[in-house]
């Protein structure tokens, strides 16, 4: 069987879940949201990575009806952590570039919102600077809309890709997540230092937050807490885990 073919039934079997790795602030060390990942528990094959099978999903087509799936599951569970307590878990949930451009995105997000019962701005999501660019006037009107409902709006891999700053400054956007490359040898490299400490100057001036990725140890936050960065995610802090593990990490931290 082609990995397209059961990936199709993949759904229907129950074989996807969302993993949840924790967001954390670093002003007070409260936990700032969650972001979705995608998981896929092959019955042969085990566990398959989304880096492997999103690729396969854009290519078929699949990822519409996937990540239909994905945001209602987000948002669903947002209201499940909502209705346990816990205040304020806002969810990311990544985009592809497919999903970006099918023209029912923003009534997808919208059916996921109101069916869950959350407020808009509980969901965040996630859209590489390389979608953004795809097709810059069709984004714009596609995230001014969703911004209009309250839903939040993140560029992911920030620093890797081709945004200019003209666009940048022309996409409704909340926050920048700094890519883990430019994380992951800081302190010490001077280029990484200055593109992590850039990075963060030109979002606060924009009025975004930032978010730094693949934060694995105390130096990496010391130094993203003194340039003034908003928010870590990283095994440092925490790994992605499944929902049980996440609501049990939730609540310790409450
Ligand atoms: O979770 P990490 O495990 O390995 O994810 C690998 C890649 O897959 C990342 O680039 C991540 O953005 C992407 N990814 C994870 N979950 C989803 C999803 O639900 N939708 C899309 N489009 N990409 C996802
Ligand atoms: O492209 P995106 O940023 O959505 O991808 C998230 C990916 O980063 C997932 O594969 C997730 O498992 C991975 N990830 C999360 N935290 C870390 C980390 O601290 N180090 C590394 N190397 N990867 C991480
Ligand atoms: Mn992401
Ligand atoms: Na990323």
């Amino acid at each position: 069987l082609s990995l397209e073919t059961s990936l199709r039934k993949a759904l229907e079997r129950g074989e996807l879940q969302l993993h949840y790795q924790p967001q954390v602030s670093l002003r007070d060390g409260r936990i700032a949201g969650v972001e979705a990942l995608l998981r896929w528990e092959h019955p042969e094959l085990g566990l398959i990575s989304p880096a492997e099978f999103i690729p396969v999903a854009e290519e078929s087509g699949l990822i519409v009806p996937i990540g239909r799936w994905v945001l209602q599951q987000a948002c669903r569970q947002a209201a499940a952590w909502e209705r346990a307590g816990l205040e304020n878990v806002n969810v990311a949930v990544n985009l592809s570039a497919r999903q970006a451009r099918e023209p029912g995105l923003a009534a997808d997000v919208m059916a996921a919102v109101e069916e869950a019962g959350i407020d808009a701005s509980r969901l965040e999501l996630e859209i590489t600077e390389s979608i953004l660019m795809d097709n810059v006037q069709a984004n714009i009107a596609l995230l001014e809309r969703l911004r209009a409902e309250g839903v939040r709006l993140a560029i992911d891999d920030f620093g890797t890709g081709y945004s200019s700053m003209a666009y940048l400054k022309r996409f409704p956007i909340d926050r920048l997540k700094i890519d883990r490359t430019f994380v992951r040898d800081i302190p010490g490299d001077g280029d990484d230092e200055a593109i992590c400490e850039a990075i963060i100057a030109m979002a606060h001036s924009l009025g975004m937050t930032v978010t730094a990725e693949g934060v694995e140890n105390a130096r990496q936050l010391e130094f993203l807490r003194n340039a003034g960065c908003d928010v870590m995610q990283g095994y440092y802090f925490a790994e992605p885990r499944n929902v049980q593990a996440t609501t049990r990490f939730l609540e310790s931290r409450a």
